[in-house]
């Protein structure tokens, strides 16, 4: 496009303006399969922040000390923060609220598999802060750079909160690394358990993702899951040295030709059976998602009827200051 010659054709401003690296911001023309890209997309990472406070909230009341108590209620607390920017986020492509849960409780729109596998142990609570997080920042950091304004705006908060949350996980590994035979057992365990549920929530190899390659020309998403899931390796297979742990896989190994750790094979079957709802805990978080939904109507309700009341005092206020 140059100067004196404005182009008005929309699909070519929104072209050039990806290209330039000129945020798309909620009023601006964009294809419509942009927009149910990024509505499922942001949706989805919304449900999963939701989601995800499950799991981590079944140990809120069992956590070992006040200081850990006091951090995880933290933690959960930041996930449904997280869930309600990018609600928000969501909100700005023209679909409500109502609609994306709607989709959520009825087993319509996904949410990341790995909030479908149990929380056992308190080392649970570690191995979830260090790879999930972990996994979450390496796969969210890039987001931060997404061609939509309102996602990419909300994902530097989340990405900074995401990095105390990755350390506060590691340091109850660090913790029990170094505590009795128990804890020690207990540590290496829930690394075994959560290791590869971690590994595949970067989602299906390159070669079997049938969104990767239009997102990345539309610069929502700037790496590959492949990528993302090579450098989430290469990380944590050095910092599991700094616990005295391992990785349950026995061909993960430094290759010096690619300068990248080798890794075993992904168990995919096990990866779809959890998306399509057969995981270990499908059934229990959407049941207690939409219990929680339910009984939370009155609080919603309490939130409207307050909104309205607050209206009308200002209507008021401003009908009498105009009369004054
Ligand atoms: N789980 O073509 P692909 C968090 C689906 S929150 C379930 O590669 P795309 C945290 C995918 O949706 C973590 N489904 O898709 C929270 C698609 O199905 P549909 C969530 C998965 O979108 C609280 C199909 O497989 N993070 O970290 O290009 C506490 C084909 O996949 C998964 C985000 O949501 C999965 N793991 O790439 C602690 C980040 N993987 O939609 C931590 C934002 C794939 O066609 N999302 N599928 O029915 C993304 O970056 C991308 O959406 C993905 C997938 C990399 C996840």
């Amino acid at each position: 496009m140059t100067a004196g010659n404005a182009n008005t054709d929309p699909q070519e401003i929104f072209d050039d303006k990806v290209a330039r690296e000129i945020r798309i911001e909620p009023k601006d023309w964009m294809p419509d399969k942009y927009r149910q890209t990024l509505i499922r997309q942001i949706s989805q990472h919304a449900h999963s922040e939701i989601v995800g406070m499950l799991p981590e909230g079944n140990w809120i009341t069992r956590a070992p000390t006040l200081r850990r108590k006091a951090t995880l209620i933290a933690k959960v607390q930041d996930e449904a923060g997280h869930g309600l920017y990018l609600y928000s986020a969501a909100e700005t492509l023209n679909i409500s609220r109502d609609e994306m849960l709607a989709q959520l409780h009825s087993g319509k729109a996904k949410y990341s598999s790995i909030f479908n596998y149990p929380t056992l142990t308190w080392a649970d609570i570690g191995a979830i802060g260090w790879l999930v997080d972990g996994a979450a920042i390496m796969n969210q950091v890039p987001l931060c750079r997404a061609s939509y304004g309102p996602y990419a705006r909300a994902m530097v908060r989340i990405c900074k909160e995401e990095s105390f949350h990755q350390r506060q996980g590691f340091e109850i590994l660090l913790t029990l690394s170094r505590g009795s035979s128990p804890q020690r057992h207990m540590c290496q365990d829930a690394i075994n358990r959560w290791w590869w549920p971690s590994v595949m929530m970067f989602g299906p190899s390159d070669d079997q993702s049938p969104h990767s390659a239009q997102s990345m020309a539309w610069k929502i998403k700037r790496f590959s899951n492949d990528e993302l899931r090579q450098k989430f390796v290469d990380v944590c297979a050095e910092q599991v040295k700094l616990l005295g742990m391992t990785l349950p896989d026995k061909d993960l190994q430094w290759n010096a030709t690619t300068e990248h750790y080798d890794f075993g094979p992904i168990n995919w079957q096990e990866f779809w059976d959890v998306v399509n709802g057969n995981g270990p805990c499908n059934r229990e978080r959407l049941e207690a998602r939409v219990k929680a939904h339910e009984e939370g109507q009155w609080v919603r309700d309490a939130a409207i009827a307050f909104a309205a009341k607050q209206n009308d005092s200002i209507r008021k206020k401003n009908t009498a200051d105009v009369a004054a």
